[in-house]
């Protein structure tokens, strides 16, 4: 019998093509050459298969997601990146938000008695939220819900946050580890490459920064995510070299979990004469990042920023994971013009989602520990489900 890799080598007669897919078949690593070759050639349909093929080999059809929500302590920023719809400047503050330690700890303590497992914390750089403000809010998180995983902080809030108090970033992730900082969210990385971040991103951390910030956190046994902004200005090169510096960090540490790209939203923002990228081209990404990033074990479809029925639709296409029920907790991608105005989905939700694709729900934890198996589980039918049946 032929396997679904045959097939795809055999119908394809681009020689370049054929020959990324033979690679495939025998798990050698594309170089950033055939990277580039795919985006510039591969058309929807091939980076797909290949993508699904290497999904199944790896997770078969499981599909994961969490019960998660998330704090954004403020929206006010030090810095002034061209692509954020959800910033203030210091100087406009009395138009964002500024949570106090007692607020953020009240959201947690209205999640008491529900099965979520997961906060996630990320916001603007307030110039007066330091060190001392977030590792006693770590300190009050984890004295009220130990089990409560704490994934907090992009690596330009800790860059911002350790050169502020003066600290090696080996000495201030094992203060945050220690107070109860569990792992890293991929935020942050934008495009490392300097001719754009410099454009979109001039005044925060660098790439080598961003690299050795999660390296320090690898070290230190945490795992981190990591994202990539694509769709504004960069060019196809910038999204290889980009993947290329996380697939030498991760055959360094092997500390990341999950690959992240996050599709720029051109709402309210400076660079809104952007155009959004197509549906096409976002399937194609994921492909080829699945294709592309061997070494990273997950490839995460952020309904909130994607959309549910995309990110649906990714799971054909290297997808294996859509995040979680974030419960109308965040703000950055409804203010960047995103369909969800209000992300939040129920766990009946995020199963059916799911199930309509013919893939495996899994509720897993952070860490990607198997929470509970939803493949026998039925739900009663909603109005959102049989609208699709
Ligand atoms: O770093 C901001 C991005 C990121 C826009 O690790 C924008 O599990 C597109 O990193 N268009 C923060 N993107 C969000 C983030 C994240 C989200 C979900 C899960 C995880 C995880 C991490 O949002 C920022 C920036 O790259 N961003 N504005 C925009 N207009
Ligand atoms: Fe600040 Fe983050 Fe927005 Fe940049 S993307 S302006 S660092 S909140």
């Amino acid at each position: 019998m032929t396997s679904s890799i045959d097939t795809i080598i055999n119908n394809t007669v681009d020689i370049d093509l054929k020959n990324i897919a033979e690679k495939v078949k025998q798990k050698i690593r594309i170089s950033d050459e055939d990277g580039l070759l795919l985006f510039e050639k591969g058309s929807l349909p091939f980076v797909g298969s290949l993508a699904n093929y290497i999904r199944e080999l790896k997770h078969g059809d499981t599909t994961y997601f969490n019960r998660n929500f998330h704090i954004e302590p403020t929206n006010v920023c030090v810095f002034s990146c061209k692509f954020c719809s959800y910033s203030r400047l210091y100087a406009h503050k009395e138009e964002g938000w500024e949570l106090s330690i007692d607020q953020m700890l009240d959201i947690v303590k209205s999640y008491d008695g529900k099965p979520i497992t997961e906060v996630h914390i990320v916001g603007g750089v307030h110039p007066k939220m330091n060190m001392e403000y977030f590792i006693e809010l770590m300190q009050k998180i984890k004295a009220h819900r130990p089990t409560l995983h704490v994934k907090a902080f992009t690596a330009v809030e800790l860059d911002y946050m350790f050169r502020k108090a003066k600290l090696s970033t080996e000495e201030g992730m094992k203060r945050l580890h220690e107070a109860g900082l569990d792992s890293l969210p991929g935020g942050g990385a934008e495009i490392f490459a300097p001719e754009i971040r410099e454009q979109i991103a001039p005044d925060k951390v660098d790439a080598s920064g961003w690299l050795r910030i999660h390296e320090v956190a690898h070290n230190l046994g945490m795992h981190t995510n990591a994202t990539m902004l694509y769709g504004n200005i960069e060019k196809y090169e910038h999204r290889i070299d980009h993947m290329r510096r996380l697939r030498e960090l991760q055959d360094k540490t092997g500390g990341f979990n999950t690959f992240i790209p996050l599709k720029f939203r051109n709402h309210d923002n400076e660079m809104s004469y952007v155009h959004e990228s197509t549906i096409t081209e976002d399937m194609r990404l994921y492909a080829i990042a699945r294709i592309y990033l061997d070494n990273f074990p997950h490839l995460k479809a952020y309904w909130p920023m994607l959309g549910r029925e995309n990110a649906q639709l990714s799971l054909a296409f290297g997808v294996n994971d859509i995040d979680g029920t974030i419960d109308d907790s965040t703000k950055i991608y409804s203010m960047a013009g995103s369909e969800e105005q209000n992300p939040k989905m129920s766990t009946e939700e995020l199963v059916t989602l799911i199930k309509q694709v013919k893939r495996t729900p899994v509720e897993r934890d952070t860490l990607y520990n198997v929470v509970k198996d939803y493949s026998m589980v039925d739900f009663p039918k909603t109005a959102f489900d049989t609208n699709l049946n």
